[in-house]
Parts: structure tokens; C-alpha cells; sequence
């Protein structure tokens, strides 16, 4: 199965990638959520349609053509008449005011109220983005393609960025136990299929409610600072231990681009949650690759943590041995003849090396 088939999972992915980014554009600190902010403070109500052009004059009525910048006092004042607003698909200029709406009535939708009802109807024949704040609750909501989507209030976002956040440092720190896990088995040279997929299955957790958190910085815009400096905290290593370990454990049977992370992202979460699914999306074949067969690392990983030489020399080192363990009982003149890598630098990977293996042997 290809990525770029049109099936229902990436149908939803595609759809939730677009209202995301729909509620980075109407973040806070954008001048068309300013605008309907005071709209809510006024109680007043809008039915906002984002983008312009004839297949939205199909279903507009009356109202007046305008082309005047979208400023978040012209939004106030234009949607205290009856009808709805027009903006570009910038959302640079406002196009049309006062319009009334007629989409087509037989659209099924699940709205009482006519404004939210035709909102829907709109979103649904045209394909535009419809924003909507309701005058009795005080609530803003994006109707895109028949779904109606809450536009949350940032303390509500900040509560679920905060939870999330929480998540993902747990998460971090049980990512970090696992590799140090690994640390230990790849010294001991007793690592099986089973603890590199627990790694992998770790490192996707951890993505996953990164993405989360992700998506609520966008939608927090300028008040998602604080969750994002937070968030850079806790990313930082998670992305080149992922890398690390695919450099470190593909098996030279799976071609390279196979054995990637980025397999373990259409595992559903119950899925995730078992390490032979993990192991199975990571193109390890359960005949050929049981969850206690013994894999080697290349050393990647414990040269790029332990060591400040470049991935090209890294790469040259590893390319040198078959695995970690030959590595770690090279001498410091066969490390030193390696291209690129020199007496100095031959030293130092020993030192480093020989320090992990010590800590071995103290604990
Ligand atoms: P007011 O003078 O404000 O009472 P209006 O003609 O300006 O009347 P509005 O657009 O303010 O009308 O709409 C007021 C309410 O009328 C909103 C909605 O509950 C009801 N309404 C409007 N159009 C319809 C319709 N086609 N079918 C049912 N109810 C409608
Ligand atoms: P509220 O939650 O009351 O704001 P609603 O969905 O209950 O929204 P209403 O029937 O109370 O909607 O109508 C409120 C206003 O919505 C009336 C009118 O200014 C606007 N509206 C309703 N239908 C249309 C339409 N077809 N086109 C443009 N504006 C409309
Ligand atoms: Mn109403």
C-alpha cells in the first residue's frame, strides 16, 4: 500500500491537516479573530464565509459588494446588519456584507438555528470554510465540509495544551528509560528484536502527543509562546534517537527508507500498544525476525551521544565494523587509520566508548 492512496484514513489526516491549518488563521493574534472576539463581546452574532468567487455568489443574495481590508472593527460593524460577510481567501479584504445565503436546502444538516444551518449548507455546496459566532451561546465554530469544528476560547486550549504537555514529559522520560535500557543490552550484547521495537514504539508515542501539542500551539497562536517553549524542551534529542536507531538496527534485508519510523504512524493506538505490531511495521517479518531474535547495533547511536564527531565520520566508523561490539574492541591505531578520522579523534571515541561500557560494569 502506497502513501498517496485515497483511503479513508487519509481522507480524515488530509481534512484534520486543513482545519488545522484553518485554526492557525484564526488564531489569536490574527486580525480576523480579533474580529470575532469583538463580535462575541458585543453579543452580537456573524456568519463569516472565508473565500470569494462564483461558486459563493451562486448562493448569495442581496447585500452589498465591497472591497474594503479586513480589519477586526470592519468585521464588528459590517456583521451587526442581518446576513453574512465575504472575505478573500486571504482573508486580506472583505468583500461582501449583508448577504443573505441560499444554499441548497436539501443538504442535510443537524443545525437548528438558520444562521448555523446555512452556514453548514454553504460549506457543504461550496467547499469555502465557514466561520459562524452565535449570538445566544457565545460560541465560535468553523463549519468545513459537513462537520462543525468548536473555535475554543484560548483558556480552554491552554487547560488541554497543559494536559498535553504533561503527557509528553512523561512520555519523555519514559522514551529516555528505554534507551538507556537499550544502552545497557547493546553493551551486554543481549539486545532483541523486541527492545528496539519497544524503542520505536516509545518514540511514536511521544510523536503523537507532540503532534497534539503541536496543534494547539497553532491554534493558540500569539498566547502559545509559553506551551511552545516548552514544547522545544521537550523535543529536543527525541527526533535524532529516532533516526539513530533506524541507522542502528535496519537489517541489511530490509532495503533502506525501510525500517522507518514513519511506518508505525498508520498503527492505530491499540496497535501501538503491541510491540509485535511495532515490530511488524517496522518491515520486520515475525518468520524471519521473531520479537527474540538477536539484533546488533552499528553504533551509531552511542557515537553520535557520546562522542561531537561529524555523521559523516560516524558513518565512516560504522562502515569500518560490523557492529557495535567490534567496534567497542578496536584499538586506537584501527580507529585511527579510518579516512576522515585521525589519532586524535580515535582517542576520543575510544575514551567515550570505553566510559558507557565501565558504567556497565559498575552497576
Ligand atoms: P427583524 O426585523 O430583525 O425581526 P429581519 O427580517 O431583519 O427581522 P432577521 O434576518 O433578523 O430578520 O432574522 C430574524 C429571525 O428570523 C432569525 C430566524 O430565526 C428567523 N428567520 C429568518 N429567516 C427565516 C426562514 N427562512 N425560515 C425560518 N425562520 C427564519
Ligand atoms: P444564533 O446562535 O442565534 O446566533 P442561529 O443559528 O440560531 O444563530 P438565527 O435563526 O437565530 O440563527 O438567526 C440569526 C441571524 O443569522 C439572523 C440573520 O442575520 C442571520 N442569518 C440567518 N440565516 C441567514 C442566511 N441564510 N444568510 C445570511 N444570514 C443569515
Ligand atoms: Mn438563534
Amino acid at each position: 500500500m502506497t502513501d498517496d492512496q485515497p483511503t479513508p484514513e487519509n481522507d480524515r489526516e488530509m481534512e484534520a491537516a486543513r482545519v488545522r491549518h484553518l485554526m492557525a488563521l484564526l488564531a489569536p493574534g490574527t486580525p480576523i479573530r480579533e474580529g470575532l472576539d469583538r463580535i462575541i463581546n458585543g453579543r452580537t452574532g456573524g456568519l463569516i464565509v472565508l473565500g470569494n468567487g462564483p461558486e459563493i455568489d451562486a448562493v448569495s443574495s442581496g447585500g452589498f459588494k465591497l472591497d474594503v481590508r479586513l480589519t477586526p472593527q470592519a468585521l464588528r460593524e459590517l456583521s451587526k446588519m442581518d446576513g453574512g460577510l465575504v472575505v478573500s481567501s486571504d482573508h486580506e479584504r472583505i468583500t461582501a456584507a449583508a448577504v443573505h445565503f441560499v444554499p441548497d436546502g436539501s443538504l442535510p444538516t443537524m443545525e437548528t438555528g438558520t444562521r448555523h444551518r446555512t452556514a453548514d449548507r454553504i460549506s457543504q455546496q461550496t467547499g469555502a470554510p465557514v466561520v459562524v459566532v452565535s449570538a445566544s451561546m457565545s460560541v465560535m465554530s468553523l463549519f468545513l465540509d459537513g462537520r462543525r469544528y468548536a473555535i475554543e476560547r484560548p483558556e480552554q486550549l491552554l487547560a488541554r495544551a497543559n494536559q498535553a504537555l504533561a503527557t509528553l514529559s512523561s512520555y519523555r522520560t519514559r522514551l529516555v528509560e528505554e534507551a538507556e535500557n537499550l544502552t545497557l543490552l547493546e553493551v551486554r550484547d543481549q539486545v532483541q528484536v523486541r527492545d528496539v521495537a519497544a524503542v520505536a514504539q516509545r518514540v511514536e508515542m511521544w510523536r503523537r502527543i507532540d503532534a497534539e501539542v503541536l496543534s494547539y500551539v497553532s491554534a493558540l497562536g500569539v498566547e502559545g509562546r509559553l506551551v511552545q517553549l516548552q514544547r522545544n524542551e521537550l523535543c529536543l534529542g527525541v527526533e535524532d534517537l529516532g533516526r539513530l536507531l533506524t541507522e542502528d538496527y535496519r537489517p541489511d534485508s530490509v532495503a533502506p527508507g525501510g525500517f522507518s519510523l514513519s511506518g508505525l504512524q498508520k498503527l492505530s493506538w491499540e496497535d501501538l500498544l503491541d510491540v509485535a505490531k511495532v515490530a511488524q511495521a517496522l518491515d520486520l517479518d515475525p518468520a524471519q525476525h521473531p520479537l527474540d531474535a538477536a539484533m546488533q547495533a552499528r553504533g551509531h547511536r552511542q557515537l553520535a551521544s557520546t562522542t561531537d564527531l561529524s555523521s559523516r565520520t560516524i558513518q565512516a566508523v560504522v562502515d569500518h565494523f560490523s557492529n557495535l561490539q567490534t567496534l567497542v574492541s578496536a584499538s586506537t591505531s584501527e580507529l585511527g587509520n579510518i579516512k576522515g578520522v585521525g589519532l586524535r579523534r580515535a582517542r576520543e571515541i575510544r575514551q567515550s566508548l570505553e566510559s558507557v561500557f565501565e558504567n556497565d560494569q559498575r552497576t
